[in-house]
């Protein structure tokens, strides 16, 4: 069997071996992850969570109209502390939708479920542990599907991976079903860059929770003193990337690898990419596939967006 360590064992080696070494951001959500990351949500330079709250706040209304007021069934992929959800959800009849949450975790499962529950206990609230894709083919309803996909989570894609993504989602689509996007929007440097490095040195911790973990979990040696993070911005592609910056020539051993990794002074670990959009560049991901955007919602300062794309 194939557990979920050895494939981060193997991504772990992958990574760590390449001439541009490289750590995928979705192993930084283990439970000191996950805890930093609400805390990163919280900061005052972290614009992207009040953006989203804003436009489900204020607009939540509107949004709830677009999407229509027959019987519904809504699936958020990923549903995090489910806050700004419960802002959007507010705002449909409660006799004619169900809300579902899907989580590979179970225990975030249960975490949003009991949360729903004690907010909005008149929602019919059903928690789903699995795969996104499959879970959603296997949904067994006539109603219509709203999937939530908010917070700018397709930013931490590559532009293909988001392509193959919102393919495979639109497959496990009826025709009439649809998607609410959350999108980061491309805006200037002094904006976005303090969000991916903070003056608290949160995201820091964060990011560097990624070579702890592997410490915790594959008995590595990193002495993290020894590295630091590191966030760039490019405002013409519209992309901010992190990476891990070795602090000096040094080599660390992990034993669940087998292996061991030299690292020059500056060399540098990619960890995540964080994507901004505007609307040329979601156009062309969605390109050839049967998703059309129908609406758009925006915050005052027009730093995020709600996109609500229908199958056609
Ligand atoms: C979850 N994701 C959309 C966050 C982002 O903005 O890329 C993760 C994050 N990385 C650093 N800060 C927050």
């Amino acid at each position: 069997m194939i557990t979920e360590k050895t494939l981060f064992a193997q991504h772990v080696e992958k990574g760590l071996s390449s001439t541009q070494k490289f750590l995928s951001s979705m192993y930084f959500y283990d439970k000191k992850g996950e805890a930093l990351f609400r805390e990163i949500m919280n900061l005052e330079e972290y614009y992207l969570t009040d953006c989203e709250m804003e436009i489900l706040r204020v607009q939540g209304n509107e949004i709830a109209k677009a999407i229509g007021d027959e019987p519904l069934d809504i699936i958020e992929l990923g549903a995090g502390d489910g806050i700004k959800t419960k802002e959007l959800l507010k705002h449909f009849d409660f006799e004619n939708v169900t809300y579902s949450p899907i989580d590979i975790s179970e225990q975030a499962i249960i975490d949003i479920t009991a949360k729903m529950k004690e907010w909005l206990p008149q929602l019919n609230t059903k928690g789903i542990c699995g795969d996104y894709f499959k879970m959603i083919g296997d949904f067994k309803s006539d109603r219509k599907k709203v999937i939530l996909f908010l917070g700018s989570n397709l930013g931490n894609m590559t532009d293909d991976q988001a392509r193959g993504f919102l393919g495979q989602l639109h497959q496990v689509m009826n025709t009439g079903d649809s998607i609410l996007l959350g999108l980061d929007l491309i805006k200037s440097e002094d904006i976005v860059l303090p969000a991916y490095s903070d003056s608290k040195g949160v995201t820091a911790q964060f990011n560097l929770n990624l070579l702890e973990r592997i410490n915790r979990e594959l008995g590595g040696d990193f002495d993290t003193s020894q590295f630091e993070h590191l966030a760039t911005y490019n405002e013409k592609e519209g992309i901010a990337k992190s990476f891990i910056r070795s602090k000096t020539d040094q080599t660390v051993i992990i034993k669940e690898t087998e292996g061991s990794y030299s690292f020059k002074k500056g060399e540098l670990i990619h960890t995540e990419v964080s994507r901004k959009y505007d609307l040329d560049i979601i156009r062309k991901i969605i390109d050839g596939t049967s998703l059309q955007l129908k609406y758009q919602f925006t915050d005052h300062r027009q730093y995020f967006t709600n996109l609500i794309f229908t199958k056609i």
